[in-house]
């Protein structure tokens, strides 16, 4: 088994800082040698079979994006990342696991979707992944599976509140599948936007000839997310199931959220790069030679970008340093421009829905270091260790210490990072939604389970070094 040290570095969890060493020995860590350790002062450089200088870097467990979805069904396409071109677009930027959704289409029995989505991913991943479970039609069928997909280390699952004729889950559905959560620790995640309502508008929105696709912004309105944010949270309260909420981007569901944790629920919420730092007004603005004002497709995303004006982006930041949001994950959904977003040319509403993120987001976060938004602690917190703890992979994943799987990355606070498609850009897609973006930092060294699998800008891994992690309950149910 091969071992590896890593010296000189500052290791950063989501507690604290320190200068240690770190051994890795085969795919696990060994010890992590700082002040008062047994270890130390021991020379073991003349005895691993590889050492690694991290001085003047920050050594961080490797990050965890939770909410990915790679060949996602969508409006008669699929995403553009396969498990092979996206896990290793991933691990370019430093994240070491994914949780994809699986998913069970109308009609279609859970396991069936279930197995499809292993059939994908089974030896084609770059780095470990698990599963989330869409239960796109909740019946009798599906509420008596979902008990038995814990045993199968999935233990969490996802509704839509939106997307009526294709995911849409109604209330009396929400409740059922949540009272099943409740008794059986399945943590519910819900997508939630009010999709009747939204529909309605966008077809008013079409009906007047406003076809671009920032339309797609304005229908689907804060209001829809406010509404559905609260429902999902009252439903939660009725059955007792702690409720995790993805892709928060309007301040009012952030409200919500904190609301109802203030009154001790147990809810939490997830919001993504593309909320941070983009906005509705942007891609009102977005033109360029080759689309003209569809050019605002790329970032056609639900739920959408929202106004900088009305403040939500800076509302995003304040609420991860407040806690009232918990985590960021990408909700990385590529699709192409040519053959995909150009769908919906004349009809916003067949723009299918999704950025590709997943490569950057340690380094979108780690820029909220370098503008104060938030702590260096908080970007491990935030991208590694809270997504570990809230879908059941702590100790294994998100922390680094012995015992841990070897999932470290080196971390360059004095290096730099130009995003754009011709500059670093491995997600299968003909276009970069963060183009432009420079980024204070750099992605190193990516190590997945003890191997080195990004050094220096060269790509060391192979197709199925991932494997399927089981995983177990969430950290957080009380
Ligand atoms: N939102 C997206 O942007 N893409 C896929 C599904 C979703 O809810
Ligand atoms: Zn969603
Ligand atoms: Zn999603
Ligand atoms: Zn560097």
């Amino acid at each position: 088994m091969t071992t590896t040290l890593i010296t000189g570095g500052t290791v950063v969890s989501a507690t604290g800082r320190s200068h240690a060493d770190v051994l890795l020995d085969g795919d696990k860590i060994a010890a992590v040698l700082r002040p008062g350790s047994e270890l130390l002062g021991t020379d073991l450089t003349a005895s691993v079979d590889r050492v690694i200088d991290a001085s003047g870097k920050y050594v961080i467990p490797g990050g965890i994006d939770a909410h990915t979805h790679m060949q996602l069904p969508f409006g008669g396409t699929a995403a553009s990342d396969t498990f092979e071109t996206g896990t290793r677009a991933a691990a370019w930027g430093g994240t070491t696991t994914i949780v994809d959704f699986a998913v069970q289409t109308y009609g279609e029995r859970v396991e069936d979707g279930l197995a499809k989505w292993h059939e994908l991913a089974a030896g084609n991943c770059a780095i470990d992944y698990g599963f989330h479970q869409i239960i796109g039609g909740v019946d009798d069928n599906s509420l008596a599976v979902m008990p038995k997909l814990v045993d199968e280390g999935i233990t969490s699952f996802k509704m839509f509140m939106a997307y009526p004729g294709v995911f849409y889950s109604d209330d009396a559905k929400i409740l059922k599948a949540m009272q099943v959560a409740a008794d059986t620790g399945l943590l519910t995640m819900m997508h939630a936007e009010n999709g009747p309502v939204i529909d309605v508008l966008a077809e008013q929105l079409i009906a007047a000839g406003k076809t671009d696709p920032y339309n797609h912004g304005l229908a689907r309105v804060w209001q829809a997310e406010e509404e559905a944010t609260h429902r999902a949270i009252m439903l939660g309260n009725i059955t007792g199931a702690p409720l995790y909420i993805v892709h928060v981007s309007a301040k009012q569901a952030v409200e919500q959220l904190a609301i109802a944790r203030d009154r001790g629920q147990n809810v939490f919420g997830e919001t993504c790069p593309q909320y941070l730092y983009l906005s509705l007004e942007e891609q009102l603005g977005a033109s360029s030679e080759e689309w003209g004002s569809f050019e605002g497709a790329k970032w056609v995303c639900s739920t959408p970008l929202r106004s900088r004006a009305e403040g939500h982006q800076d509302h995003m930041w304040r609420a991860l340093r407040t806690n009232d949001l918990q985590m960021v994950s990408t909700d990385h959904c590529p699709f192409c421009m040519k053959g995909q977003k150009d769908l919906g040319l004349g009809d916003f509403r067949k723009i299918p829905n999704g950025i590709g993120s997943v490569e950057h987001r340690l380094d979108l976060m780690y820029q909220g270091v370098v503008t104060g938004e938030i702590t260096l602690e908080r970007w491990v917190e935030l991208t590694s260790t809270t997504p570990a703890r809230m879908f059941g992979m702590y100790g294994k994943k998100g922390v680094i210490q012995p015992g841990a799987d070897g999932d470290v990355v080196i971390y360059d606070p004095n290096g730099h990072t130009s995003i754009g498609y011709d500059k670093t850009h491995h997600m299968n897609m003909d276009h970069s939604a963060w183009e432009g973006f420079e980024i204070d930092g750099h992605v190193d060294t990516v190590i997945s389970k003890g191997k080195v699998i990004v050094d220096d800008n060269e790509y060391l891994g192979a197709k199925g070094d991932g494997a399927f992690i089981k995983r177990g309950l969430s950290q957080y149910l009380i």
